[in-house]
């Protein structure tokens, strides 16, 4: 099926949520053409506005001229679409409690991460990475029922919630350098700090995973627009 196919990913390197989708296409084995909008959040392309006009934002797969949006939901896609690696669990209520828990990452782990990153005062940051914390430490749990002991939320390789949660490690070590904010740590949870090195290591996060300069480049890049407003 993957020679018939014609796939093009609008992304953005600093986006985890596009990294997420290139991981499940690594994954998959399938080749696609990328293409990044540079402009990104200040101007966007004709083609990432009329193929994502309720949102207007990346990750966008275009199959066969068709556009799919929601990183959660493309990486679903890619998953039924191609044979492969399995990316959700088997078991319906594994892969009812993977979307759980992914949401919950959506919901939760993302606006504490911006709210450290837009943090005006020291007190605020530090607020905003208390609720990071705890959010990690509920994530931590889930990894401990999830893995049944395994390296990976997905069992002994990554699946469903690794890259839910994967795609944001290198934005880890971006808030890690900015403000010291060490948002997996062996203290707070163990099991993720312990994870977090496996999941570096695999084949999918060395290919596709950006640099943490290219996080901090974008933040600086953020910074400097709202600042000039
Ligand atoms: N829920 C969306 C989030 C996507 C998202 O926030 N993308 C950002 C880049 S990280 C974007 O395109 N921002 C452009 C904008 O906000 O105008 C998903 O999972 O795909």
């Amino acid at each position: 099926m993957a020679g018939k196919d014609d796939l093009k990913l609008l992304g953005l390197v600093a986006s985890p949520f596009v990294q997420r989708v290139r991981i499940a296409l690594t994954m998959k084995g399938v080749s696609y053409e990328y293409v990044e909008e540079e402009h990104l959040p200040f101007s966007k392309s004709e083609l990432l506005l009329t193929s994502n006009p309720v949102h207007k934002k990346v990750p966008v797969l275009i199959h066969n001229g068709k556009p799919l949006c929601e990183s959660l939901i493309i990486v679903q896609y890619v998953d039924e679409l191609f044979a492969g690696r399995p990316i959700l669990p088997a078991d319906p209520y594994e892969r009812a409690t993977a979307r759980f828990w992914a949401a919950y990452i959506d919901d939760k782990l993302y606006p504490a991460l911006v709210g450290i990153l837009k943090a005006a005062t020291e007190e605020e940051r530090a607020e905003k990475a208390k609720e990071m914390f705890a959010v990690m430490e509920r994530i931590e749990e889930a990894f401990s029922k999830c893995s049944g002991g395994n390296a990976f939320f997905g069992g002994d390789s990554i699946g469903f919630l690794d890259i839910a949660l994967g795609c944001w490690l290198f934005w880890f070590e971006a808030l890690r350098r900015m403000y010291g904010v060490e948002i997996v740590g062996t203290s707070r949870t163990p099991l993720l700090a312990a994870w977090a090195e496996r999941f570096a290591e695999t084949a999918e996060a060395k290919e596709v995973l950006p640099e943490a300069d290219d996080a901090v480049q974008y933040a600086k890049k953020l910074h400097a627009a709202a600042a000039a407003k």
